[in-house]
């Protein structure tokens, strides 16, 4: 049987984080969990504690602890003898403690992304909803403009992907991600990776992860490697 490999990938709103896990999951067939996804869910169910989640998400605030750890260790649980793949979580060094309760990870990638390019992404940003399907007006743009390619609803902008609220959103990010970095980068599993393209980085990803797992991607995204 292969070994498992258990990886996760941190980065600041708006890095491509889900961008480029969706490209790992298809290439290295690995499991894909993302917090952002499983909040929505939770939010979409309305229970009580979704009511809660909303509450932190609608704002871009951090949800507590102890209700990410809830939401996301019974579904790791779950998936004892799989790899997989986490985005956005851990964000918190007690999140990361919780996860090293319950396994060691194999790799970490950090996406090292500069500001400006950030805030240029996130103001061209529009959601659905309802989904949490995310467009870019110059990246993946919606098949027709304003709507959702799946529902054809209309698509929103947060409030908090303006410059001023994006601002303090990132400075947060880094003081709250630090210890998370410091603590992986003393496991010998943190690789930080700097870049304004998903496209330019992800060949640098892909051969990252095709090393680790001793295996060549099947491939839907192999690129060539930038000049
Ligand atoms: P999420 O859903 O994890 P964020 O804010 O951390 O949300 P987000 O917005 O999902 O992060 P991302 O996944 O890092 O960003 O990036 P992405 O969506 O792939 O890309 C961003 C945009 O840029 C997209 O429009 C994409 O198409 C475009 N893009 C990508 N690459 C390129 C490129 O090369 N060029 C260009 N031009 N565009 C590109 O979490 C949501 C909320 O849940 C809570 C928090 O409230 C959070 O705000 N939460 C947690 N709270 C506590 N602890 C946790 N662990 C939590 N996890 C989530
Ligand atoms: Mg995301």
């Amino acid at each position: 049987m292969a070994k498992l490999f258990r990886a996760a990938i941190m980065g600041p709103p708006g890095s491509g984080k889900g961008t480029i896990c969706k490209r790992i999951a298809q290439s290295f067939d690995l499991q894909y969990l993302s917090s952002g996804h499983y909040l929505r869910e939770s939010i979409a169910a309305n229970t009580e504690a979704g009511v809660l989640v909303r509450s932190y998400v609608e704002r871009s605030m951090m949800v507590p602890d102890h209700v990410m750890t809830r939401l996301m260790l019974p579904r790791l649980e779950q998936l004892i003898g799989q790899s997989w793949l986490l985005d956005g979580f851990p964000r918190t060094l007690s999140q990361a403690r919780a996860l090293n309760s319950l396994c060691q990870l194999d790799l970490v990638i950090s996406l090292n992304i500069p500001y400006e390019t950030l805030r240029e992404r996130l103001s061209n940003r529009w959601v659905h909803a309802a989904s949490g399907r995310v467009y870019n007006m110059g990246f993946n743009p919606p098949r027709v403009k304003g709507k959702d390619d799946v529902t054809g609803e209309a698509l929103i902008q947060h409030d908090d992907d303006k410059p001023e609220a994006l601002l303090s959103r990132l400075r947060y990010y880094k003081d709250v991600a630090k210890p998370v970095m410091d603590l992986y980068k003393s496991q010998g599993i943190l690789h930080a990776v700097s870049g304004t393209d998903t496209d330019r980085i992800w060949p640098y990803i892909n051969s990252l992860l095709s090393a680790k797992m001793h295996i060549q991607p099947s491939g839907a995204f192999q690129t060539q490697t930038p000049p």
